[in-house]
């Protein structure tokens, strides 16, 4: 547990978090955790880049809904860098259903089911070293 292990984790807000204005807060919760901001930027992205992004969701029943709520607006991107971040930034985070998400964590704090056909959850955040890498690549391909 005390192992060095600094990495790397991509970071979504998403549409939903930047028409609510909740770009500070999230950043907030990262820095006030103790993770860095190595990276930040609001970009509008294309369809191209998030297909790239949600490549595994390919012909899911919420992979064209998701695209349209991605396309909805602009998104910020960051990447947060310290010990075991991408584990701690989910839990963070909390669960994707802001439902059931625990209270303390920003999509349980700061979401709620909206009844659209897309789960709309305020933030995105890298799941594996490997996911970490090829999405930092995608939204920050001048870092590589
Ligand atoms: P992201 O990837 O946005 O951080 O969210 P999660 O890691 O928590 O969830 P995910 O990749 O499995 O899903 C991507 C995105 O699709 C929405 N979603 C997901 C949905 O609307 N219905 C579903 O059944 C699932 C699994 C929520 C997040």
């Amino acid at each position: 547990m005390n192992s060095q292990k600094i990495e790397r984790t991509l970071v979504l807000v998403k549409p939903d978090g930047v028409r609510r204005s909740l770009v500070g807060e999230v950043v907030s919760r990262i820095e006030t955790k103790g993770y860095v901001v190595v990276g930040l930027k609001m970009i509008t992205p294309t369809r191209e880049i998030l297909e790239k992004h949600y490549a595994e969701h390919a012909g899911k029943p919420f992979y064209e809904p998701l695209l349209e709520f991605m396309l909805s607006g602009p998104i910020v991107a960051m990447i947060a860098e310290g010990n075991r971040v991408i584990e701690g930034f989910r839990k963070l985070a909390g669960t994707t259903d802001p439902t059931t998400a625990e209270p303390g964590t920003i999509r349980g704090d700061l979401a709620r089911d909206q009844g659209t056909k897309v789960v709309q959850n305020i933030v995105h955040g890298s799941d594996s070293p490997e996911s970490a890498a090829r999405e930092i690549a995608i939204f920050f391909p001048e870092l590589s």
